[in-house]
């Protein structure tokens, strides 16, 4: 599969670098770019039993394919894979090259991603000692290939032996409360933070080639950076800046040409006769681009791409070119002083924009498993909920190219954490040295996306170092040179670095800029990652009372669904504390808070199962709630983006999506929250007030508001319709209504608020349930689902009715990752549903169970 990708990946770039006016003969002789990707073998070092090895991929990954580690996921096995990290491991390949291929004035070997202490060698060479899996490498090999077989052997040393020396001479363990060792060696190695555990993720410390090699031949000289830096742009004008670097094998005449088309229409095409020293030759090409298509993000405009190409020749023949692809637009965060204390928000092409989303970590712990299919499916999954916001955390990695390019076409924006979290990490000279080039790589292969909004130096050291007590475990000196060791890392060498290479956006030294959760008064001029709601024991409702200028985290734990379950935990174990289960909760309170909110909320729940999906609920609703006051809040608050979106494996944790794409509650809740256009509601000193939400760019008027009062098993008792207005991108109060003129105190424990806001044409746009008590204040009524199911090859329609309400209705059916047009409704009292579910695993023979569960039924 992933062979195939690379394949289908290397044709696409290489067809879309031909340019209409170049001949492919003339290409092909001047130059040659070979995967060498296949037939690799792998051994632990010292034993001589090798084993065919997938690359890209690890060690781990390919010992499981193998079975010669059990699947990590199931049961307790984790335990059992462990092992594996203390070992050193060797690759093997052997690859032809042609005497005409040698004949080529240039040969490299380019190997975009080795994880992580490794060693290359090459007929007897070491090219490469490599110390970073988030730099790639390209070296020299002219001189070393040979006519026939070549031998490439690159051997991985343990991240966890090669540090250990480092822990023993500094004395101290880092507080890396995330690495599930006792030995806390991940801040020594620059490498994928949650590999060595997360509170969500199982430890699976990896080794191995995680990002494609190929050998490169060329001629004359290579174009290695192609930056379209966008200086300004307004309606009417780009003005841009191509800088290029050459990298000639001598001195010589060229003529560069360079321009751009739009659609696959060549709009411009300039030339320039350049001089090219030998080494590398920076060019540096002012340009203004007239009335630009600008790329805008997702429902406020279209995704225009344009594609700037470069090409190097001399007289008629084609040295070299490239093509990049990316948007015009401005992207800017917003800090400055206002009424309240300091703002913090982004502006797209110069208008305020609310940010709806979520955090993003890797979705799977054998990270090479992330393919196109993956990431179109994640990003399908972002823009069905709604979102234009994405926050790639600096627990994971600096994701791969398919991603980034996933949310360009989308208009998706991506804020980028540099990869460190939660803990200090060394800055001594050769460390700083470490992250500088990882630093200068990772710009340069990200600055030219569209979607990529803005750069943040880490997630939460500041915080941590500032407020996790750690002064009463270290000593002075300790505390003081992690605070200068921040300074210098976040504060001076990453930022001058971005100032640098790309120069066009924001930065800040780390999220939260200058808060912190337990101390609202700074919520006032900063983003703010509000773990009140959680680890602050506060009630959901409490969310909206403080409110910060941005969220950039907040979130709520559930045990994912069932079947979820089911695929890591024999009946046997189907327990809170079971040592399975156990296993699958990574978060120490986490248990003991769901049964506390639990307890807050809701009726006891009698069995696991029942837990499990009351916890379902629990967190969606609640989370409805907390985004819904963000929503409200703005102008002062201007983002929400929750913690998490995804898991890396089959676990409890604060996702709204399971590992297996199972929609949880909460990712239905956001779609409807985040919607562009939808109703909101705040209950507040007796009065209902009823909120437009709108992200649109324009008004929309002549819409209807309906308010329904609902008797739980009588229906409706009041109805008032009321024409209002959605004003573009703000939060308004469009009506308000006096309680006592809708509900009796009395009937307020079976009675709901049902609202939706239609068109003038009568569709529906948005709707609103407003419920006076949580369950567990409710009177909710005994009531038969009456359900019937058309089965059809691919899509089962299930209709649904109920004569009296029934409450957070979830449809259950035993296919992992199978979509439904909604779930955990409350379904009206009267009302008749369909609900879809489609898989491509559906038969419609096969009827396959589906089964429905309400909240009253449970009790
Ligand atoms: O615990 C959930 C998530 C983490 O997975 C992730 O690292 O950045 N979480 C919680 C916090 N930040 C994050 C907040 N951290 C604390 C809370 C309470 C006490 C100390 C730290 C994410």
């Amino acid at each position: 599969m992933l062979h195939f990708f690379y394949k289908r990946i290397t044709m696409r770039k290489t067809l879309t670098m031909l340019l209409p006016l170049l001949s492919l003969l003339a290409y092909a002789q001047q130059s040659e770019t070979i995967p060498l990707n296949d037939g690799w073998q792998f051994t632990q070092m010292n034993s001589d039993q090798w084993y065919e090895a997938e690359v890209p991929g690890s060690v781990q990954r390919d010992l499981v394919r193998h079975g010669l580690l059990p699947d990590p996921y199931y049961g307790t096995n984790e335990e059992q894979v462990q092992w594996v990290e203390d070992e050193n491991w060797d690759f093997k390949k052997t690859f032809s090259v042609s005497a005409a291929q040698l004949q080529h004035d240039e040969a490299l070997l380019l190997f975009e991603g080795l994880d992580t202490q490794a060693e290359v060698f090459l007929n007897g060479s070491r090219i490469l000692r490599s110390q970073n899996m988030f730099v790639g490498h390209e070296v020299s090999v002219k001189n070393l290939l040979k006519e026939g077989e070549n031998k490439l052997h690159i051997r991985f040393y343990s991240p966890i032996v090669t540090m250990m020396p480092a822990r023993t001479t500094f004395g101290y363990d880092y507080p890396a409360g995330n690495d599930h060792r006792e030995e806390k060696l991940s801040i020594y190695n620059r490498k994928a933070p949650y590999h060595f555990g997360w509170d969500w993720g199982i430890r699976i410390v990896q080794m191995g080639i995680w990002k494609p090699i190929s050998l490169h031949f060329y001629n004359d000289a290579r174009i290695e950076e192609y930056y379209v830096k966008q200086l300004s742009v307004t309606k009417e004008k780009a003005e841009v800046e191509y800088q290029i670097a050459i990298h000639s094998l001598g001195v010589s005449d060229a003529t560069l040409t360079y321009g751009y088309l739009l659609n696959g229409k060549m709009l411009k095409s300039e030339q320039k006769e350049v001089h090219l020293a030998e080494g590398v030759n920076n060019l540096s090409i002012p340009a203004t681009i007239t009335d630009p298509q600008r790329w805008m993000p997702v429902n406020w405009g279209e995704q225009h791409l344009y594609d700037f190409f470069v090409t190097v020749k001399r007289g008629d023949r084609l040295i070299t070119e490239k093509q990049v692809r990316t948007g015009l637009r401005t992207v800017r965060l917003v800090q400055e002083p206002d009424e309240h204390g300091r703002s913090f928000y982004f502006e797209v092409n110069g208008i305020p924009l609310f940010a709806k989303g979520a955090n993003y970590i890797p979705g799977e712990i054998f990270t090479t498993q992330q393919d196109e299919a993956y990431y179109e499916k994640i990003f399908d999954q972002i823009t069905d909920a709604n979102m234009n916001f994405v926050r790639v955390w600096g627990g994971g990695i600096y994701e791969d190219e398919e991603f980034y390019r996933q949310a360009d076409e989308r208009g998706i924006l991506v804020w980028q954490d540099f990869i460190f979290g939660c803990v200090p990490y060394p800055s001594d000279d050769a460390f700083l040295a470490n992250v500088r080039e990882e630093a200068l790589y990772n710009i340069k292969r990200l600055r030219n996306h569209p979607s990529l909004a803005f750069w943040c130096g880490n997630n939460e050291i500041d915080e941590a170092l500032n407020h996790w007590g750690w002064d009463k475990q270290f000593p002075d000196e300790v505390m003081e040179s992690w605070f200068e060791g921040y300074d210098k890392t976040f504060r001076e060498l990453l930022p001058s670095l971005v100032e640098e290479l790309d120069g066009t956006r924001s930065y800040i030294h780390g999220s939260p800029y200058d808060a912190n959760w337990g101390n609202p008064e700074k919520f006032a001029s900063s983003d703010v990652h509000d773990w009140g709601l959680w680890y602050g024991h506060l009630p959901f409702e409490a969310m909206a009372d403080r409110l910060p200028r941005f969220a950039s985290e907040f979130g709520f734990q559930s045990f994912p669904e069932m079947k979820t379950i089911r695929s890591f935990a024999p009946e046997e174990q189907w327990a809170l504390e079971s040592e399975v289960m156990q296993v699958h909760q990574k978060a120490s309170t986490g248990n003991s808070l769901i049964k506390k909110y639990m307890d807050m909320y809701y009726p006891e729940p009698k069995s696991f199962e029942d837990f499990v999906y009351v916890g379902l609920v629990m967190q969606g609703n609640g989370m409805e709630e907390s985004v819904e006051a963000m929503r409200r809040g703005r102008p002062y608050c201007m983002g929400a983006l929750y913690w998490q979106i995804n898991d890396d494996w089959p676990v409890v944790s604060w996702s709204s999506i399971d590992y297996y794409g199972n929609w949880k509650a909460q990712h239905y809740r956001m779609r409807d929250v985040l919607s562009p256009l939808a109703l909101g509601v705040d209950e507040k000193e007796g009065v209902l007030h009823y909120y437009t939400l709108s992200d649109l760019l324009t008004d929309r008027d002549e819409l209807t508001l309906t308010v329904q009062v609902i008797d739980f098993s009588k229906g409706i008792q009041k109805e008032f319709r009321e024409k209002v207005n959605a004003t573009a991108n703000a939060s308004t109060i469009v009506k308000s209504y006096t309680l006592t003129d809708l509900v009796k105190e009395k009937e307020k424990k079976h009675t709901l608020i049902h609202a939706f806001l239609s068109d003038s044409d009568g569709e529906v746009i948005s709707r609103k349930d407003h419920f006076f008590y949580w369950p567990n204040r409710l009177e909710l009524p005994e009531t038969m689902v009456k359900s019937s199911i058309q089965y059809a090859d691919g899509e089962y329609r299930v209709l649904l009715s109920s004569k009296k309400l029934a409450k957070d209705l979830f449809l259950e059916i035993p296919i992992q990752g199978a979509r439904f047009s909604d779930n955990f409704i409350d379904l009206l009292p009267g009302e008749q549903r369909t609900i879809i579910i489609r898989s491509p695993e559906l038969r419609a023979v096969d009827k396959t169970p589906v089964t429905v569960k309400h909240m009253q039924e449970i009790f």
